[in-house]
């Protein structure tokens, strides 16, 4: 007997003694800046340039320097703003497209230093990196490698002069966690009062990797962001709407074509740890335009571009545009306030912190790999399984009806990525139903679905390419934001709200003032033709909770348009109201010419195009003219131009021009983005006095 307790207990200090091993890291893991960028989840871009001065999107290079006297001018108002609404840091365009440099610069004489602002004192990365600080703030750096003002731009010499602005602004700043290289490059520009076209090899022409060995010498701590040349440390995810794909791996391959998929979805069994950053902004473009100051994007809005990218294993980089006077707007700061409120107050209690759980499987049966690793809220404790297992569930007990709707999972990274898959089933009346299912996590995957009231929820992973390490879960009970409904009108003027939540109630007003439940109330659409300025709620009777107020302003009937000589008949969908449907034109050579008979003369200033909206979109007009006709034969050349950075932010062109009297308008695509003789069109408008 004595030899049984004996032998019992050498076995238990045996085995306590015998430390079961943590998992093997399996394919690339992420690098410690990686990790430490991954963990800020959440920071802003600055977008501040002349063009906050020209209502443009990307300068020329011959916009005066004498424009940038902002009076108001407070980098503190920013960074408050930001710390405020939950941030970890913010990336200021030091310089963009059209090279004015926000900092005096020795390398150009296109710089705040020749500008009239603090007498040509002042430096905007200077107050940026001050406030920064002040606030616990990280400062990042947009530095435009195309620069449409630099007589040198596309020769060799260049190369010099942007690796001296990059040496200039990661040395004398302090400390910069990410630098950012925007790809764009559209030709043609200033370049030193030579007004011509300059291609450039984005592959070969701005030889990154010894700028990359530079600043890496000059801030060991930095990503680098790139998406016009060699690989970096995080990538584009293919668009500025605000999502990256819902299958998303920290992955890519170091070499070879990276096309849309890769950069929306990573490559499951890529060489490189090169992980996702979503960038968009709270306007719909990234520079202020006075015209955009209702165009604002909700809460609803936010929370939405919250999970499709930070609960989507990406980060999110907000946009927030200064105006003219050195400041953010109120609106742009009261929505990124209520955000940051509305993400505290979803994730501010975590039902799975204080409930029973269990695995299916532990790592050697081992404490230091238990299920309870994964409720711990310690991001660096985790749960794991035995090797070679690559199912298993976790069992989440809550000991009481619980009301939750969303669900969040981490994998412990530094191993590297590993589930490929996942359901999530609750236990209602005693029946197990599944609530929702997904494929990657990564850091994060957050997961919505409709409010479920149950006493346990059961995580099974489904798939993954080694043992699972899961580091954190979470489940919520967020409160519910309805989304502003969408407004649309077509061509007969007839007006509809939709939404794509599920049974709110619509009510609007037609006189400008701001709709609330005691509002008309929509039964389905109406007749609203002519000028006419709809707002329209969504709203909840069970919580009494509404939308935000959408609004549209119509303008002039459409009723009587026609497009001028196209007998096919698919032309009417771009005057269709549907920003979903689209119609290309096709030619054997640019440029192409479209032609709207308005039905009556009206006196026009200005008009609007849509580009096509569709993933795979094509004949995305860059270069334009717009023409007027009382006649449709004498025209009148009223508006030329480009329409900047359509490509990857295809949104509304909106072109004023001097009012005048006409009949006929003519819109001529000269160029579009993939240089082939097609112009496709959502929606065409114009605007009236
Ligand atoms: C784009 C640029 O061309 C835009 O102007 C903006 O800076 C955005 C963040 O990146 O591609």
């Amino acid at each position: 007997m004595i030899r049984f307790i004996l032998l019992g207990i050498f076995f238990s200090i045996f085995f306590s003694c015998v430390q079961v091993k943590s998992p093997e890291p399996i394919g690339p893991v992420p690098s410690e800046n990686q990790l430490r960028w991954q963990e800020m989840e959440h920071y802003a871009f600055i977008h501040f340039s002349l063009n906050t001065y020209t209502d443009q999107s990307w300068g020329f290079g011959n916009e005066d320097m004498n424009l940038f006297n902002p009076d108001s001018l407070d980098a503190r108002q920013w960074a408050r703003i930001c710390k405020e609404a939950g941030m970890k840091g913010i990336i200021i365009t030091a310089k963009h497209h059209c090279g004015f440099c926000l900092w005096p610069t020795e390398t150009t004489e296109y710089s705040v230093k020749n500008a009239p602002w603090k007498d040509g004192k002042g430096d905007v990365l200077r107050e940026m990196a001050d406030a920064c600080k002040e606030y616990g703030l990280k400062l990042g750096i947009y530095v435009s490698p195309w620069d449409r003002n630099h007589p040198d731009y596309g020769k060799p010499e260049y190369i010099n002069v942007f690796r001296n602005q990059i040496k200039e602004v990661l040395s004398n700043y302090g400390d910069v966690f990410e630098i950012w290289f925007d790809g764009a490059n559209g030709g043609d520009g200033y370049y030193g009062g030579a007004n011509e076209t300059r291609k450039i090899d984005r592959t070969t022409y701005y030889d990154w990797q010894p700028t990359y060995k530079m600043i890496r010498e000059l801030q060991p701590n930095i990503v680098i962001w790139n998406d016009g040349g060699d690989r970096a440390d995080l990538r584009w995810v293919g668009t500025e709407d605000g999502y990256v794909g819902e299958t998303n791996w920290s992955l890519l391959n170091a070499t070879g074509d990276v096309p849309w998929n890769m950069l929306h979805y990573g490559v499951e069994d890529g060489d490189s740890w090169v992980p996702a950053e979503v960038n968009t902004s709270i306007r719909p473009e990234w520079f202020y335009h006075p015209g955009e100051d209702d165009k604002v994007k909700s809460v609803p809005k936010l929370m939405d571009t919250y999970y499709n990218s930070i609960g989507h294993n990406a980060t999110l980089l907000l946009n927030f545009p200064i105006m003219p006077n050195g400041l953010i707007h109120p609106t742009d700061e009261k929505m990124a306030l209520e955000f940051g409120q509305a993400v505290k107050e979803s994730f501010a209690v975590n039902l799975a912190e204080n409930a029973k759980v269990e695995a299916s499987n532990v790592r050697g049966n081992a404490k230091g790999f238990g299920a309870d690793k994964a409720i711990d809220s310690d991001i660096d404790s985790y749960w794991a399984t035995d090797d070679g297992v690559t199912t298993a569930s976790l069992t989440i007990d809550f000991g009481k009806s619980t009301l939750f709707n969303r669900f969040m999972a981490q994998e412990y990274i530094r191993l590297g990525q590993r589930v490929k898959a996942f359901t999530l089933e609750a236990l209602v009346d005693g029946d197990w139903k599944e609530v929702a299912k997904a494929t990657t996590i990564g850091y994060k995957r957050i997961l919505r679905f409709p409010s479920v009231e149950a006493t346990k929820i059961r995580f099974n992973i489904t798939g993954s390419k080694s043992c699972p390490v899961i580091s954190n879960i979470g489940i919520f009970n967020a409160p519910v934001f309805l989304n502003a409904p969408s407004i649309g009108r077509n061509q007969s003027g007839e007006v509809t709200i939709s939404t794509n939540d599920i049974g709110p109630i619509f009510y609007y007003t037609l006189d400008g003032t701001e709709p609330t439940p005691e509002s008309t109330r929509y039964t389905g659409p109406f007749l609203a033709d002519g000028k006419v300025e709809v707002k329209a709620i969504a709203h909840d009777p069970a919580s009494g909770k509404s939308s935000p107020v959408s609004h549209e302003s119509f303008d002039i009937s459409k009723r009587d348009w026609k497009i001028v000589g196209i007998s096919d008949e698919n032309a009417g969908k771009i005057l269709d109201g549907n920003p979903s449907s689209v119609w290309h034109q096709r030619s054997d050579k640019m440029p192409i010419d479209l032609v709207v008979d308005l039905g009556a003369t009206y006196n026009v200033s200005g008009f609007k195009y849509l580009p096509d909206q569709g993933r795979w979109s094509s004949g995305i007009i860059t270069i334009y003219e717009f023409y007027v006709s009382g006649d449709n034969e004498r025209w009148k050349l009223v508006s030329e131009g480009e329409f900047s950075n359509i490509k990857n932010n295809p949104v509304w062109q909106i072109k004023n021009f001097s009012p005048v009297d006409v009949r006929y308008v003519k819109l001529r695509a000269l160029k579009n983005t993939s240089n082939d003789d097609v112009a496709g069109y959502a929606e065409i408008d114009v605007i009236t006095q």
